[in-house]
């Protein structure tokens, strides 16, 4: 038989839907691509990017051999070679200039590769270096902030119990496209229906009616970065007049005067700023507390935005508050078969805030990373600890940070650069040396990350389809190539290194994950997860207070001070003008064909009508002379670019929208298909001063722009 079918986790985004592969093991060709009916989890949802991870196999553009900058072009090296100057480069420069002159940044991609979850770490050790940057602080950073201070361990993060809730409000998500985020939820729009079929109600909050708005009972635009007022007013219905339906607070909670924090937010003295009336946020007030369960679910719309920090927080507060923590159908956590947070805390590594601060900008550190939104003056500013080197992983900074022409210029400045990545792209330009690792089904897979955060407990590993070809290396083993020829340290310390990398080498990352597996709780191994390719559902969200508070005194803190110090910025805040004339707020979307900025060169995906463009509301439009389909010229406080407009009272009066991850008009990139479709860089609109002061995490939504009609 060389027909043969393979089932897996599809690896692209969070929802890890089942996947069922047919292909010809003789010529090792795809078949088809099918959402996988026996997972327990994903029950044969996929969405239509499940079949570019056939495209990324075929994909003539996926570099296959590391690749060297020379004066005549890209050659193509040997992994000897490449590992050996790669390690050399960093060596020389940090010889030179110290540690911190080698900066790396980690891309979204690598938590959805245990392999690289496993290894990466050891790589980063042995650089030493301070300057580490990743996505996280263009993501969910606010959470992490939010479940250290609160609940003593930067990944314990309450997932929406939607599968059971009665009552869902979502605010700043938009799972129809994005399939969900620190809520792994397959099959999204099905479990969203099923919260209506059983008579519960869903309430979108967003300055776009989105797609998950279209299959909501209720949708209320809300102005970009004001979702923290909603939140105070909310909590001021609760405390100020609804107090008597409120339950107690359990007992392992401590909480500061919550009527005084929120005394000054009731709903007449926010809703002009906000866009939500008072007698809206009273109706919400008391329906939330009516439901027999309910749950609020902020994500990027109200992390990745000026008061990020505090919305969350604030996130958490209401969901506690309201008497729906840890407790069905309201914000639950998890019981995972890989205990991430049980095995990190054990460490020692329950994370933390401010040990060390940035160079120029003096912003503090979380978990060890500094924030992107620093790593362009990190590098452009000259003294002690300048960033002359930089690694990436899995990651295209070029496209996914803010201010990016700012960035663009410091990466050219650099020395020395490696990037870790299967394509020649915006970021991966800029290198001396490009190691592209197989492609994702020539490795094996488990979601450490994500089974963490799911909606059920469940546990599914899926082995490599295909055998990486001779001399084709997975990301682990090139990091772990890398941390072997980066060792140093008294002899005593090399030779533990060097038997450490050796075990752990040896074990690979399944015999890491084996063991995983074996410290937790369900009784799982690697042997009887193979049994059940298609996955194993472990149950329904189970109560876990207090038993999982991984703080010093085993309780809850309602309300940490770097919280209420915060609080105390917003309030004179309040007091100033929301937008100058003439400006409007930007923000972004995403789309179910695409997946940040790389798989654009996918001609499946991008097929059809251009999809990066300027989305405004007619009456703007009108305003300012601006016709569906013709350019626009957006100018920010960094950078001016031109966009074609989609006229659509989809968004809010005095918003827009552009997409993020497009751009692929630059020089000197292999990404055939993307650069046909090209788009627009909305990051290079967005402003690295823009920040939440609270976390670091970038402001990318709610940036003010002026708009120009092009005559
Ligand atoms: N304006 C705006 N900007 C945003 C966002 C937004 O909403 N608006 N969203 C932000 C968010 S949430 C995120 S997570 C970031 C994403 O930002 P990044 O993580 O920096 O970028 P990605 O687009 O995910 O690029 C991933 C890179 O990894 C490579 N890659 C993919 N898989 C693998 C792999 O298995 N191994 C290796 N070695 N390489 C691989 C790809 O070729 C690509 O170069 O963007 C952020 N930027
Ligand atoms: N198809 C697809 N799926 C993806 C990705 C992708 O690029 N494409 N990326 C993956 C990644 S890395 C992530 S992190 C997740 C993100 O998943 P989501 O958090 O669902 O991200 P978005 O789809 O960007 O939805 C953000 C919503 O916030 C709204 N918004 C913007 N500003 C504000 C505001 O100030 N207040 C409020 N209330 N709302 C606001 C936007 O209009 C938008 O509807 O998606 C993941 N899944
Ligand atoms: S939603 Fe799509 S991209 Fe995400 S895991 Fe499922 S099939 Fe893959
Ligand atoms: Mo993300």
């Amino acid at each position: 038989m060389t027909i043969q079918t393979h089932k897996r986790t599809c690896s692209l985004c969070e929802a890890t839907c089942g996947i069922e592969i047919e292909f010809n093991s003789a010529t090792e060709e795809i078949l088809s691509i099918k959402g996988d009916k026996s997972d327990p989890f994903s029950r044969g949802y996929i969405c239509p990017k499940a079949t570019a991870l056939q495209d990324l196999q075929n994909d003539p553009d996926r570099l296959r051999t590391p690749l060297k900058k020379t004066a005549s072009g890209w050659q193509e090296i040997s992994w000897p070679q490449a590992l050996n100057e790669a390690a050399e480069g960093f060596r020389r420069i940090q010889a030179e200039h110290g540690r911190d002159a080698v900066g790396s940044y980690l891309g979204n991609p690598n938590v959805h590769n245990y392999g690289n979850m496993i290894f990466g770490p050891l790589l980063l050790k042995q650089l030493g270096s301070k300057n580490k940057f990743s996505a996280t602080s263009v993501d969910q950073l606010p959470h992490h902030m939010a479940s250290l201070h609160m609940f003593g361990h930067q990944l314990q993060i309450p997932v929406p119990d939607i599968d059971r809730t009665d009552f869902l409000i979502v605010m700043g998500g938009n799972p129809l496209a994005s399939n969900g985020s620190l809520m792994t939820a397959p099959d999204i729009k099905n479990r969203l229906k099923a919260i209506r079929e059983r008579g519960g109600k869903i309430l979108v909050i967003d300055p776009r009616r989105s797609e998950t708005a279209g299959v909501a009972d209720e949708h209320w635009f809300i102005r970009p970065g004001q979702d923290v007022l909603l939140l105070l007013s909310l909590l001021y219905v609760f405390i100020h007049e609804l107090s008597a339906q409120l339950p107690a607070l359990p007992e392992y909670i401590d909480s500061a005067d919550l009527a005084g924090l929120c005394a000054a937010y009731a709903p007449e003295n926010t809703a002009a700023r906000s866009g939500i009336e008072a007698a809206q946020v009273r109706a919400l007030a008391a329906q939330w507390l009516q439901a027999k369960s309910a749950v609020c679910y902020g994500r990027m719309g109200v992390s990745v935005q000026q008061y990020g920090g505090l919305c969350q927080w604030l996130i958490n507060v209401l969901n506690i508050v309201s008497g729906n923590f840890d407790r069905t159908g309201g914000a639950m956590f998890t019981s995972p078969a890989v205990d991430i947070v049980g095995i990190t805390a054990a460490q020692g590594g329950r994370g933390h805030f401010d040990r060390y601060r940035s160079r120029v900008r003096n912003l503090p550190e979380f978990g060890g990373e500094l924030p992107v939104a620093v790593l362009a003056e990190e590098i452009l500013t000259p003294g002690k600890g300048q960033i002359r080197a930089m690694l990436t992983v899995a990651g295209n900074p070029l496209l996914s940070t803010p201010n990016t022409r700012q960035l663009e210029r410091a990466f050219e400045s650099l020395d020395f650069m490696v990037s870790v990545d299967y394509f020649l792209n915006e970021t991966s330009r800029h290198a001396d040396l490009i190691l592209p690792p197989c492609g994702p089904l020539e490795r094996d897979h488990y979601d450490v990350i994500f089974n963490a955060l799911a909606v059920r407990n469940v546990a599914k590993y899926s082995t490599a389809l295909f055998k990486p070809k001779a001399g084709v290396l997975q990301d682990w083993q090139i990091l772990l190539q890398l941390t072997k020829r980066l060792n140093r340290g008294d002899l005593k310390k090399r030779l533990t290194n060097r038997l450490t990398w050796a075990v752990m080498g040896w074990l690979k990352p399944e015999g890491v994950l084996n063991k995983m597996l074996k410290s937790g709780k369900t009784g799982l191994d690697l042997n009887a997860l193979k049994k059940q390719p298609e996955g194993i559902d472990l149950g329904a969200l189970q109560p876990v207070m207090p038993k999982r508070l991984f703080t010093r005194d085993k309780r809850l803190n309602l309300t940490p001070d770097v919280y209420l110090n915060a609080l105390a910025q917003v309030a004179s805040e309040l007091q100033q003008p929301l937008t100058a004339d003439g400006e409007f707020l930007l923000i972004g979307r995403r789309h179910i064909r695409s997946n940040n900025s790389w798989l654009h060169n996918s001609k499946r995906l991008v097929k059809g009508k251009s999809r990066c463009t300027l989305m405004l509301n007619p009456v703007d439009a009108e305003r300012l002379g601006i016709a569906d389909g013709v350019s626009v010229r957006v100018r920010s406080r960094v950078a001016e670019l031109e966009v074609v407009a989609e006229v659509t009272d989809e968004l809010m009066p005095g918003v827009v929208s552009i997409p993020h991850g497009w751009g692929h008009n630059v020089p000197g990139i292999r990404l055939t298909q993307a650069q046909e479709v090209a788009g627009v860089n909305t990051n290079d609109l967005t402003d690295d001063q823009l920040l939440d002061g609270l976390t670091g995490n970038a402001a990318l939504n709610g940036v003010p722009v002026q708009l120009q009609a092009i005559a």
